[in-house]
């Protein structure tokens, strides 16, 4: 049988509407819309014969389908890719492409070193991080956004919450880019994203080990974890792994995304430094909004149902989170910033047992971030048109020029 794209094609149950689309394609990555607007209006489930896949984009079905661990599974992965069928380009990670009963054993180790309570402890260092930043950023006035303030901020105190012993910038925002990368198919983007591997791959398995991580950090406790014979030493290097491959891309685009929300929605940013109470609930709207990881999959694992249909087992599933934020059934009046919204239920952290176990910590950066702004920048103005960056499951930003004019 010959694969498509790493994973066997379908022939999708009588009904569903069959769309010639690429969802790939890089015009789309770069502006979705009316891709998301023609999915949902599509039908609660659509065939999409190029990759041999199910999309799924209306709020409560791709909420149903992404949360439904049962029938719809990750440990064959949540790309193109069928596991089952083909190598990953790399061991898959433990926790996001796995099932119960092991994923609940890694979840566990992962949800107690990224609490509520453990993201309060670097509340400080990441406060501190970002005045200086910021502050620095105010001598110059105007600014390329993503390079000077995206991506340095997370690959500054994200590291050091780990506790690295040492980093590179460039190699973890780069190993971001593969990983998000390779959940698409063997486009351009994807190679290209995966033309560092050689580089890269050999630094990140190296930063994993315990020798380089210090005490006192989220590396250290999930070892502790394997101290404890919670999980295995080996297991512990593969959860550091998943720290580096889920927790610096992801940030990165958050805190673009919010400039970008804020630089082109002046208003708001006067409603917030109206209010700064607002602050958190504002970053769930930049969420909803931009939806930092577009589109994962899932495998059905058995013979189920979508909406109805019947799917067969090995069927891939994209799920277009972005597409699910901006249902205006959902959502009134879905395509506008409204920083006082409050977007409970929103799938921008995924949903279910998947559902972001870093979001804590994403969410403590971001407030860093808001509240040091708030503090010294009157007003956040583009200083020329953003551009996107094309990447196969990350709406970002490749570049943000804007000016801080100081309070
Ligand atoms: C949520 C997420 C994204 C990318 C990678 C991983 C997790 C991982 O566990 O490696």
């Amino acid at each position: 049988m010959t694969l498509i794209e790493g994973h066997r094609p379908i022939t999708p149950a009588d009904g569903i509407p069959v769309w010639d689309v690429d969802p790939y394609d890089e015009a789309i990555l770069r502006d979705p819309h009316d891709y998301h607007r023609e999915l949902r209006r599509l039908g609660e489930v659509v065939y999409i014969p190029r990759y041999s896949v199910l999309a799924v984009g209306r709020y409560e079905v791709t909420r149903k389908v992404f949360s439904d661990h049962e029938n719809f599974v990750s440990s064959r992965g949540v790309g193109l890719n069928d596991f089952a069928l083909e190598d990953p380009w790399r061991p898959p990670s433990i926790i996001l492409e796995a099932d119960p009963p092991d994923h609940t054993i890694t979840r566990k180790v992962m949800s107690r070193a990224l609490s509520p309570k453990v993201a309060k402890t670097f509340a400080d260092l990441f406060r501190a991080t970002a005045e200086t930043l910021i502050a620095g950023l105010l001598e110059k006035g105007t600014i390329e956004a993503v390079a000077d303030m995206a991506e340095p901020f997370p690959t500054t105190v994200f590291p050091k919450a780990v506790g690295m012993k040492d980093t590179n910038a460039r190699y973890l925002v780069d190993y971001g880019a593969m990983v998000f990368n390779a959940v698409g198919p063997d486009n351009a983007i994807r190679r290209r994203a995966m033309s560092h591997a050689g580089e890269i791959v050999p630094w990140i398995t190296a930063a994993c080990a315990r020798d380089r991580l210090s005490d006192g950090g989220l590396g250290a406790m999930v070892y502790a974890a394997a101290d404890a014979g919670e999980i295995s030493h080996e297991q512990a290097g593969m959860l550091v792994r998943s720290f580096l491959s889920a927790g610096v891309d992801t940030t990165v685009t958050g805190i673009g995304n919010a400039l970008w929300c804020f630089s082109q929605n002046p208003g708001e940013w006067a409603r917030l430094k109206a209010d700064p109470s607002l602050a958190r609930a504002a970053f769930e709207e930049v969420l909803r909004v931009t939806s930092p990881v577009h589109t994962f999959g899932r495998t059905a694992g058995r013979a189920t149902r979508i909406a109805g249909f019947p799917v067969e087992e090995g069927t891939k599933v994209i799920c277009v989170l972005g597409a699910a934020n901006s249902d205006p059934d959902k959502w009134p009046d879905a395509d506008t910033f409204r920083i006082d919204r409050k977007p409970v239920g929103h799938m921008a952290f995924g949903a279910g047992i998947h559902g972001c176990v870093g979001q804590n910590i994403a969410r403590a950066e971001l407030e860093a971030i808001l509240g040091a702004l708030l503090d010294k920048v009157d007003r956040i103005e583009p200083a020329g048109a953003p551009e996107w960056r094309p990447n196969n499951a990350i709406r970002a930003l490749d570049r943000l020029p804007l000016t801080l004019i100081p309070k």
